[in-house]
């Protein structure tokens, strides 16, 4: 098994991998550690990452970035609507009502799903981590925002499969970050004594997350995150991009936002000037030649003004530190340190704010790029049994509280309860006891819609089917078990119904109360479902056991009705099937197809990759021969044959860019065989002489 840990950025994205006994930041076939999340779509293939960056401007209808955040949203959605009118290419509406993306790709019209074109990011990532590791990859940790909500990560892992990945973990980035800062350090605090309690501030070309960890030796316990999901470096390019947009107007009549190819030139422009000004107080110059209808412009931009210009974006960075400080319950003096991450921390007015608002210098010590992609590496490795790491338990929490509402066809009962508040552990199981006669739906949403950062506050249906009345015709208890997994989704992982055995009776009474006050009670139980789900963490409970104290009762209440440890309760258990209905949830077979479609796109991919390699090398062959011919080969041909063999060389260059530019793979290889007929005696000649004084001088060493 693999441990690899994958950064998908909204605009970079880094692959980690544990490699003799550590963990390492892998380089593409580009030598390029950061992928960018970017895919170009083209008549015989696609181009993933880097080639595909490349296309951005030449290919702009097709090349596709900037996707991240449709994951799980609806075509109609607030935010995609306006993105929609920003990008350079089309998006459409699906069947389902999802935002789907429209190109052209095979020479015919597409429209991908969001989850199919991460599904093409993630296949690179993963040939990247293939290369690194040289052997296939499967199992890997994904890192997502801390605000994504339920449908969006559950789309984001369609999209590993859809790449024929196996996502042991969706982590959240600033936990994958604590991670990365705490599994190496040395002197965290005893558990029993104080935690040590560490700010984690990412911004990234999106978005804006902040979480307060607290640490002890082998654990750290996300204490409170707090967001601001639209603010990131790209606000920053925006408002330069804006603002030269205006200038243009006015001082050259260009209107450059009629021309996508010029405003993503210039985007790219203000993005490299955006940086020049983290390092640059003084004035800097902004040339771009040949910008749009021949016309060459330039301007200038000091830090001074970029920073007037982003004034109403700077103000924002501070709401989401004091919200995370608030939430964690701790004073500024509880806080040890602030560490930084993310590309748009390198903005000194950003670092700023932050080191003012906590009174204490940031710390940098955390790779600001690469942490979240090593922290996803060290959760694999945690979760991977074939790997030896340090024992470390990880403890993430709930961003937005989730209620459950309940209903049956006829029985009243109609009620609701807050399973999971705001801020409580996860993962976490939640054991919930019902008494009903007949099949009932749990309604699951998302408690507080105004804190949200979705528009739709629904998680999902799930529809406990086959429940009965009692022999006697009473209702039936039924234990429901809910939880927030290991991905931070919301699942009721099983039901069962547990029926009164003849002479029990009592037996039963010592457990049950009145059905009105227990309905709905939710029963916690602590945190026993690591082992029982296969996703070992080496994970001990993290017990607070001040508020755990009620979980255990409820866990002996559940190991009771289990059957196993207490025989003095005597029932049966009767599984019950659960029908879960996501929203925004692809089907089953939608997803088969993509995945197999994935698979063909690969192979395809593959193809032609193949066919330029067999091109590429008579082209190769032809350049190199020639100048050798010239050169180290001249002393073993004659000059008729070198000169024939010139001419040769020189049909098929004309060739490949003439009638051999577009041929099957075959002709290649042939074309190639038949220069190597030419070219291989005299490299054999030339090589055998070489040999020679070689082979005398080891003779004359030896002797
Ligand atoms: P997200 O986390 O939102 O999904 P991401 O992970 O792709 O996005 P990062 O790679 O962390 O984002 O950061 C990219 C952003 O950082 C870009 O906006 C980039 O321009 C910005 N950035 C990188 N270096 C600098 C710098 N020196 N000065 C200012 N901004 C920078
Ligand atoms: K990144
Ligand atoms: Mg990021």
């Amino acid at each position: 098994m693999s441990v690899v840990g994958i950064d998908v950025g909204f605009q970079n994205c880094y692959v980690a991998v544990a490699r003799s006994g550590g963990i390492e930041t892998v380089a593409n076939d580009y030598s390029d550690r950061c992928t960018p999340a970017c895919v170009s779509l083209a008549s015989k293939n696609r181009m993933i990452g880097n080639a595909a960056k490349s296309q951005i401007i030449t290919n702009f209808k097709n090349t596709v970035h900037g996707f991240k955040k449709f994951h799980g949203r609806a075509f109609d959605d607030p935010f995609v609507q306006s993105e929609k009118g920003k990008l350079p290419y089309s998006l459409h509406k699906l069947a389902n009502g999802s935002a789907g993306i429209k190109v052209r790709y095979l020479d015919e019209e597409k429209v991908f799903t969001v989850e199919q074109i991460s599904g093409m990011l993630l296949t690179k990532l993963k040939e990247t981590s293939e290369s690194a590791l040289k052997k296939p990859v499967v199992d890997c940790v994904v890192s997502v925002p801390s605000f994504f909500t339920d449908a969006e990560r559950r789309s984001v892992l369609d999209a590993t499969q859809i790449a024929g990945l196996n996502c042991l973990r969706l982590i959240n980035d600033t936990t994958a970050v604590a991670l990365a800062y705490g599994i190496y350090k040395q002197d965290l605090p005893a558990p029993e004594e104080k935690p040590r309690n560490v700010v984690f501030v990412d911004m990234g070309h999106s978005s804006f997350q902040v979480s307060v960890t607290a640490f002890n030796k082998g654990k750290l316990k996300v204490l409170s995150t707090a967001f601001d999901p639209y603010l990131g470096g790209r606000n920053f390019d925006e408002a330069l991009v804006d603002y030269f947009c205006e200038e243009f107007k006015t001082k050259y009549k260009l209107n450059v936002r009629d021309n996508p190819r010029a405003l993503l030139r210039l985007h790219q422009e203000c993005e490299k000037l955006k940086k020049l000004m983290s390092a640059n107080s003084s004035d800097l110059p902004l040339n771009i030649e040949c910008f749009m209808n021949d016309i060459d412009v330039s301007s200038r931009m000091n830090r001074t003004h970029f920073e007037e210009m982003c004034a109403q974006y700077l103000m924002r960075v501070e709401a989401p530190l004091k919200t995370a400080l608030e939430q964690s319950k701790l004073s500024r003096d509880d806080i040890y340190a602030v560490e930084i991450v993310g590309g748009a921390t390198r903005i000194p007015s950003i670092k700023e704010r932050i080191t003012r608002f906590f009174s204490k210098d940031v710390s940098t010590t955390l790779n600001a790029d690469e942490a979240v992609a090593r922290g996803c590496a060290l959760q694999c490795a945690i979760l991977s049994p074939a790997f030896k790491v340090r024992e470390f338990s990880i403890t993430d929490l709930v961003p937005f509280p989730i209620t459950l509402r309940w209903k049956s066809p006829t029985e009243d009962g109609l009620g609701e309860c807050e399973v999971f508040s705001k801020n409580h552990a996860a993962p976490f199981s939640k054991v919930i006891t019902f008494h009903k006669k007949e099949p009932f739906d749990l309604e699951a949403f998302y408690s507080s819609p105004q804190e949200l950062p979705y528009p739709d506050h629904r998680i999902g249906c799930f529809s406990v089917q086959n429940v009965v009345p009692q022999p006697d015709g009473d209702s039936s208890k039924v234990k429901v078990k809910v939880r927030v997994n290991i991905h931070g989704i919301l699942s009721v992982s099983s039901a069962s119904l547990i029926e009164k055995l003849k002479g029990e009776a009592e037996d039963m009474q010592i457990e049950s109360e009145p059905p009105a006050q227990n309905e709905g009670r939710a029963e916690e139980q602590s945190k026993m479902q690591v082992e029982q789900e296969g996703q070992g963490q080496g994970d001990q409970p993290n017990e607070d056991s001040s508020s755990n104290s009620k979980e255990g009762a409820a866990e002996e209440k559940q190991d009771a009705t289990a059957g196993g440890s207490k025989p003095k309760v005597k029932v049966k258990s009767i599984d019950l099937p659960i029908v879960a209905n996501n929203i925004r949830q692809l089907d089953g077979d939608v997803l088969t197809n993509f995945v197999e479609y994935e698979r063909q796109m690969i192979c395809q991919d593959k193809l032609v990759k193949e066919l330029n390699d067999a091109k590429n090398a008579v082209e190769e062959y032809v350049y190199d021969l020639r100048e050798k011919l010239c050169g180290i080969y001249q002393k073993y041909i004659s000059e008729e044959d070198s000169n024939r063999l010139t001419l040769m060389l020189e049909d098929t260059e004309n060739w490949l860019y003439e009638e051999g530019e577009d041929q099957p793979k075959h002709v290649y290889e042939e074309k190639l065989g038949a220069l190597k007929r030419f070219g291989e005696p005299i490299q054999e000649r030339h090589r055998e002489s070489e040999d020679r004084p070689r082979a005398f001088e080891e003779l004359g060493k030896k002797l």
